[in-house]
Formats: structure tokens, sequence, C-alpha cells
């Protein structure tokens, strides 16, 4: 088949994953429409406006939307019945025990009601395993049309950190998991426009390779946490070793820290856990959650027990946040660590100012505008996201800003303990202790 089967594409969903994916198969001269319900996001895009940061996106979301490449639209039914491919990226949340396909249902009635011969359908959302062959696949033949025959289907797991967009979806390995050969053969064309890595599947096993690997990182960071608690017990500085540790060859233990964010290792595990229903050990998955879950509760204590330790109390004293988004150099707050940090806090009646260079979120905190305002006659400043630019804290200057007696609580590891000791801070870190 020519490479030049596939020239018009729908991407619905204009998000973190569903943005960068329609700016560089744009990028790689395809015409690309991408359809979305926020009207402000569709605006946006046409005005070549980028609204996540992502380096390297604004420039090439101008470029393509000057070029007439990509375009965006509200009318998802006129885009599918003009496209060639459909590519599906939007939120498949999770809600207690459940998983919530609504925004995926609505947007496959959009293609249901719009499908045509030859049309290739891509999920790129995380789904639990089976749903493409059980729900999608039944859902869509709805309309007479059979797949593998009349229209081909597939699971392309996103693989997309934010940070990293264009050289994920450019240069990270995809899995590409079709219904059927033929399904899989098309997904490969189309994606083989802007990556050159596809590792053919099908797609149930595409599915379950991306909640594994999820699940797997969420397992490591849960067993680094508890690493972490232990070490405090016994007065040993977890990273160093752990830094030991993974220099044996065949360990790779993930860092420790103030707690486990974002869209896809908080929900991804609660997909394999409902896959796994009633298999023998599927706990384990529960239980590393809730590990990742109380970090950032475990940051509220050593903030109180340091304090109380100087004869202060959290109540009506200044806390500093560095940090709301979920993890370093992003400006995404989805599922911080620092909500659950600054809410606790409140709550307990400290005066919380939260500064982010990059994330206007502040979770009710006050919103500081420098580092200087944030630090500025603060008691304790807690760092909650290892953001590079707090990672060389000019710690004279610090101590300066703060009020007498302050301290430090090291919600990631990146401050020098000694350091810190050795310029009158107080200190204590997850996973250091005091
Ligand atoms: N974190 C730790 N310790 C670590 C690494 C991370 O505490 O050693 C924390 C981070 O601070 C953050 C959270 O975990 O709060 C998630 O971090 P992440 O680096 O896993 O970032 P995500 O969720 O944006 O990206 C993951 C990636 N999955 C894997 O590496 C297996 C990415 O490749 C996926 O595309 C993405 O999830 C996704 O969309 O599923």
């Amino acid at each position: 088949m020519s490479n030049d089967s596939y020239n018009n594409i729908t991407v619905i969903g204009l998000g973190y994953v569903g943005l960068p994916t329609a700016i560089v198969f744009a990028s790689r001269g395809l015409r690309v429409v991408g359809v979305d319900v926020d009207v402000d996001k569709v605006k946006a895009v046409n005005e070549g406006k980028c609204y996540i940061r992502e380096p390297g996106l604004p420039e090439l979301l101008r470029d393509v939307v000057s070029r007439g490449l990509l375009r965006a639209t509200t009318d998802g039914a006129s885009a599918v019945r003009g496209s060639d491919a459909v590519v599906i990226a939007v939120p498949t949340p999770v809600k207690g025990d459940d998983v919530d396909l609504s925004y995926l249902m609505s947007a496959l009635k959009v293609v249901r009601d719009n499908i045509h011969e030859g049309l290739l359908v891509v999920i790129e959302s995380t789904i639990p395993p089976g749903t493409t062959v059980n729900i999608v696949k039944p859902f869509l033949e709805e309309s007479g049309y059979r797949v593998e025959e009349d229209f081909y289907l597939a699971h392309v797991p996103e693989r997309i950190a934010p940070g990293k967009a264009i050289e994920e979806l450019t240069r990270a390995s995809r899995v590409v998991g079709g219904v059927g050969p033929r399904s899989t053969e098309k997904a490969l064309e189309i994606y083989g426009r802007v990556n050159s890595n596809l590792l053919a599947t099908d797609a149930t096993t595409a599915e379950f390779v991306k909640v594994i690997e999820n699940t797997f990182r969420d397992l490591n960071i849960a067993y680094a946490n508890l690493l972490a608690l232990i070490a405090e017990k016994i007065g040993v500085d977890v990273f160093e070793a752990v830094r030991l540790a993974n220099t044996h060859p065949r360990v790779k233990i993930h860092l420790p820290g103030a707690g486990v964010g974002g869209p896809c290792l908080t929900k991804d595990p609660y997909m394999l856990v409902k896959t796994g229903e009633n298999v023998f050990g599927v706990d384990l998955i529960k239980l590393a959650r809730s590990i990742n879950d109380y970090m950032p509760k475990h940051v509220v204590e050593l903030v109180e027990k340091t304090l109380e330790s100087i004869g202060k109390s959290v109540k009506n004293n200044k806390i500093a946040i560095l940090g709301t988004a979920y993890k370093a150099d992003v400006d995404d707050p989805r599922e911080s660590p620092a909500k659950t940090i600054i809410k606790e806090l409140l709550s307990l009646g400290a005066k919380v100012v939260a500064y982010d260079p990059y994330c206007p979120e502040t979770f009710g905190a006050e919103r500081a505008e420098s580092l200087e305002e944030a630090l500025r006659d603060a008691d304790a400043v807690v760092i909650a996201t290892d953001h590079t630019v707090f990672r060389n804290l000019d710690l004279d200057a610090v101590k300066r800003l703060m009020k007498d007696k302050p301290v430090i609580i090291d919600g990631r590891g990146i401050i020098d303990y000694r350091k810190a000791r050795e310029h009158g801070f107080l200190y204590c870190g997850v996973g250091v202790g005091r």
C-alpha cells in the first residue's frame, strides 16, 4: 500500500495528548482537523495559540496552522465524514472502582454515526484491557459496517509524558494493536508517518501493555516510598541508599517523594485492578496506590513534627509551598500531591502560600508571584515539586527572607541536607528525616 492512503485525519480531544498528536501529524504533511467540545480550545488552535506548556509545540502549532494543515472545530460529524482516519484522545477518568467511558462513548457515537468505507478508527485513550474488542467494536458495528471489511479499528496507547511530547511522539516506541491484521496494518501505516519505532500486536495486548507500564511505575515508586518511611525510622538517607542499590546491574528503584500525581499513574493501576478482579494478589496494586496516596499526608506530618520540635505549631504560621504542578518542569496540576498538602495544612489553620513558576493553580492557598514573595516571613518552606529552578536555591538568600529558625521540608530530596544545616536551617526530608 502506498504511503499516501491517509491524507485527512481527525483527532478528537485536544488535550495534553490530542493537541500534540494533531500538531505532529500535521507537521508531517497530513491534513488534520482537531475536534473538541471546548470552544476556547478550538478558537486558540485556529489562532495558532498553544495552551499547554510543551517545549517546541507553540512554534510547530503556529507553523501548521499558518500552512493550513491543522484546523480545529467543534463539529465532529463533518470532520469524521471528511477523514480517512480518526484518532480518539479523550479522557477516561477513574471514579471509585469504575472507569468512566462516557467521553469515549460520546466520541465514538460521532464516529459511528458518520462512519464510511475504509475509515480507520484509533483509540489512544487509556482503557481497560478488552474494551476495544468487547465494547468499541460492537458499538461501531451498530452502523451496519463490519470491522476488518468496511472499516478498521486499533488501539495505539498514548505514551506522551508532558514536557517531552514531541520527542515521545516521534521517537519513543509505540505499541500498535489492531482488532485484526488489516486494522493493525492500517494503523502501522498512518503512525509510520510520524514514528518509525512501531511495535505491532493485537488490541487487547496493546491495552494491557499500557496499563501494566504505568502500574509498574506506580508499584516501583510505592516501594521507594515505603523504603523512605523505613529509612526515616532507622536514620538512613534513602536517596543515598537507592543510588547505591541501583548500582546493582539488575536493580532500578525509582525515587521516593511527596507523592505520585498526574492523570496516569493515579488511575491506570485501578484499570488493572478491575481487570484482575478476583485474581489472587491483585490487592498488591491497591496497596501500592495507598502508599503513594499517603505520602502527601506524611509531608504534612513532617511539617507538624518539625515545627513542634522548635516550639511552633502549624496554626497561624506561614508555610510556603514550592511547586503545585504534579511533576518537575510542567505546568500541569492534575492530581498533584501539592493539593493534599495544601488542603491539609489549610485545615490545620496554617497560612499557606504557594509558588509555582509554571502552574497557576494554588489549591486554595494564597498565590505568590515570586519565590521571594512566597518565602518572605515564612516559618517553613515545603518542596512539593522538583522543578529544576528549585534545585539550586540560594540558601543564604532564602534564610534572610524567612523568619527565625527557618524550616525546610524537602518532599523531593533536592536540597542537600548537610548544606541546609550549615546554613542554619532545620531540615527535614521525606526519606531522610531530621
Ligand atoms: N514520581 C515519583 N518518583 C519517581 C518518578 C515519578 O515520585 O521516581 C512521581 C512524579 O513526581 C509524578 C508522578 O510520579 O508526581 C508521575 O510521574 P511520571 O514521570 O510517571 O509522569 P507521567 O504520569 O506524566 O508519565 C507516565 C509515563 N509512564 C511511564 O513512564 C510508564 C509516560 O510514559 C506515560 O505516557 C504517561 O504516564 C501516561 O500518559 O500514561
